[in-house]
């Protein structure tokens, strides 16, 4: 008997993969594949994108690896990783911890395609990871204004309310589209669990598509109740840097390619950069600066000749 019954693959298509090779809480000292150059941040995202990942959500680190909100080294890391992947170039507008608002807004100048916006306060293990509403605002205000896709990362229940408050009174992100990161398990957060990853999913608006991510042994749970709701994975050295319980991760490829296993069994394979850029509603600033250089050049042929 022939099975027309819709599978997992027909309600929700494909898996979207972020990577986050890097983030700003871990020391190279401490884990020396995290990628911290320019280089070293393109190889990875190279391997990664071989690998199934479609998004990169990047934290930059200054010469002595440590975390830094430098724009000219965003810029920097942009033009990078679109010269060398086709990979969506999302950068944290979170930062380190502590990082001063004014700095992390000025993150947006360097042109990404999208950039992370945090919904609200969160202790942080020792720390507070301070995001008050107006700052919020002028994140939002300003990612509209720009074209730039806003990744809401969601850290516990009651910061989805603060998102939907920004979409009731602000309007639709650039794009159109809803997408939240879930990032689950972080010390004084909601916990990397199955019933509060379905309380979070539930709570997102109609449309609105989700992808989430465990911090520390929270991931594979966290990842494979993700896949069963439907929702899309982030995977990387920003959240985990153990494999298996006492075995350390190689480098990011391995977390990108464990998810593009467990998105492939769950027969939602990892979607592509055109399809996560479809999904997500972000334009290829590439090809609009291409066909903007090409007319700039072709105008400035047409007045010499
Ligand atoms: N480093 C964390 C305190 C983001 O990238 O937008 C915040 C963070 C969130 O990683
Ligand atoms: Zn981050």
């Amino acid at each position: 008997m022939l099975d027309m019954a819709p599978g997992p693959s027909d309600m929700a298509g494909g898996t979207l993969l972020t990577v986050a090779p890097t983030g700003a809480e871990t020391a190279k000292s401490d884990f020396p594949p995290l990628p911290v150059t320019l280089e070293e941040l393109v190889d990875a995202a190279l391997a990664c994108e071989r690998a199934g990942a479609s998004v990169i959500h990047v934290h930059l680190r200054d010469d002595a690896a440590e975390p830094t909100l430098d724009v000219g080294r965003a810029r920097a890391a942009v033009v990078a990783l679109r010269e060398s992947t086709d990979l969506v170039v999302q950068l944290s507008t979170g930062g380190a911890v502590g990082d001063p608002e004014a700095a992390r807004l000025l993150v947006l100048d360097a042109d990404p395609d999208s950039a992370s916006l945090s919904c609200g306060t969160v202790n942080f293990g020792d720390g507070v990871f301070l995001n008050r509403w107006p700052f919020m605002v002028e994140l939002y205000r300003r990612m509209q204004e720009r074209g730039i896709v806003p990744e809401f990362e969601i850290f516990d229940l009651g910061q989805i309310d603060a998102m939907l408050r920004l979409l009731d009174r602000f309007g639709p992100p650039s794009g159109g589209h809803v997408h939240a990161d879930l990032v689950m398990g972080v010390p004084g957060g909601m916990p990397g669990t199955a019933a509060a990853l379905i309380a979070a999913a539930s709570a997102l608006p109609a449309g609105a598509t989700f992808s989430a991510t465990g911090v520390g042994r929270t991931a594979l749970p966290v990842a494979f109740a993700a896949l069963a709701a439907g929702g899309h994975l982030r995977v990387g050295c920003e959240d985990t840097l153990s494999f298996a319980p006492g075995v350390a991760v190689r480098d990011n490829t391995q977390l990108v390619e464990r998810a593009a296993s467990l998105a492939g069994l769950a027969q939602r394979p990892p979607l592509s950069t055109v399809e996560a850029r479809a999904m997500l509603g972000v334009t290829d600033r590439r090809g609009a600066r291409r066909v903007a250089a090409g007319e700039a050049a072709a105008a400035a042929g047409g007045e010499q000749g």
